[in-house]
């Protein structure tokens, strides 16, 4: 059994990439909230995590933290759940674009911040965010269209480089950011998986508001 430690659901996009892993593919676990930067998340987080961020997942006696890490282990352990495509060329191209999400994107990650109850577009862009933009639209558009044939999603069934994505496709749309036919297309995809939107409708029901994420 499995339980997954995560932030509020409006605000928190490493948590989402871990909660939709297990949800999307069915895996049981017992959810705990931790709602970011209060006293429960101060006291309680320790108990979890060595690195004192959210998600973690816990089995047993380990717990793991970080969201990719994460999705390597349950990917481990369940290989019949094909969370990474099958196609070794595939597979390769679906963790190059996860882990260039994990360890880049700052640009968006620190100007669109999630917020599932937003609906406004920003007042105004750089260079350096339309880059950014730009480059996550033409890693949805050359994934659907050199790997997606089988399905709906970047390399086709549901992976983890949808989960990998999945903040991004709440943000572009909570910020009213336009893209091309294909990534427009990616997007409603997303947008129409059930455990995603039982999470966002979890999200709009929270109360909490964190200013920093309220620009
Ligand atoms: N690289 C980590 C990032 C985790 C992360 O930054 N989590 C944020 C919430 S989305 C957090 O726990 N923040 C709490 C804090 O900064 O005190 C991952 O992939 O899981």
């Amino acid at each position: 059994m499995y339980t997954l430690v995560i932030g509020n659901k409006n605000y928190s996009s490493w948590s989402l990439r871990g909660w939709l892993l297990l949800r999307q593919f069915n895996i049981n676990f017992e959810e705990v909230r931790l709602p970011l930067y209060s006293e429960t998340f101060s006291e309680k987080i320790k108990e979890y995590s060595p690195s004192g961020l959210v998600p973690i997942l816990v089995t047993g006696d380990q717990s793991i933290w970080d969201s990719l890490a994460i999705c390597e282990f349950i990917a481990e352990q369940h290989p019949e759940l094909r969370c990474w495509p099958t196609d070794l060329r595939a597979r390769a191209i679906a963790r190059s674009v996860s882990n260039e999400m994990h360890s880049g994107f700052f640009q968006i990650r620190n100007n669109l911040p999630m917020n599932c109850r937003r609906a406004k577009a920003i007042e105004a862009s750089t260079p350096e965010l339309d880059r950014e933009v730009a480059r996550v639209s033409e890693i949805w558009r050359t994934c659907r269209e050199s790997f997606g044939d089988s399905g709906s999603f970047l390399f086709g069934d549901f992976s983890i480089a949808d989960v990998m994505y999945a903040p991004v496709v709440l943000r572009f749309k909570s910020y009213l950011i336009e893209l091309g036919m294909v990534e427009t297309e990616y997007m409603q995809s997303m947008l129409s998986v059930a455990s995603l939107q039982e999470w966002i409708d979890d999200a709009l029901a929270e109360e909490e508001v964190i200013d920093l994420y309220e620009q």
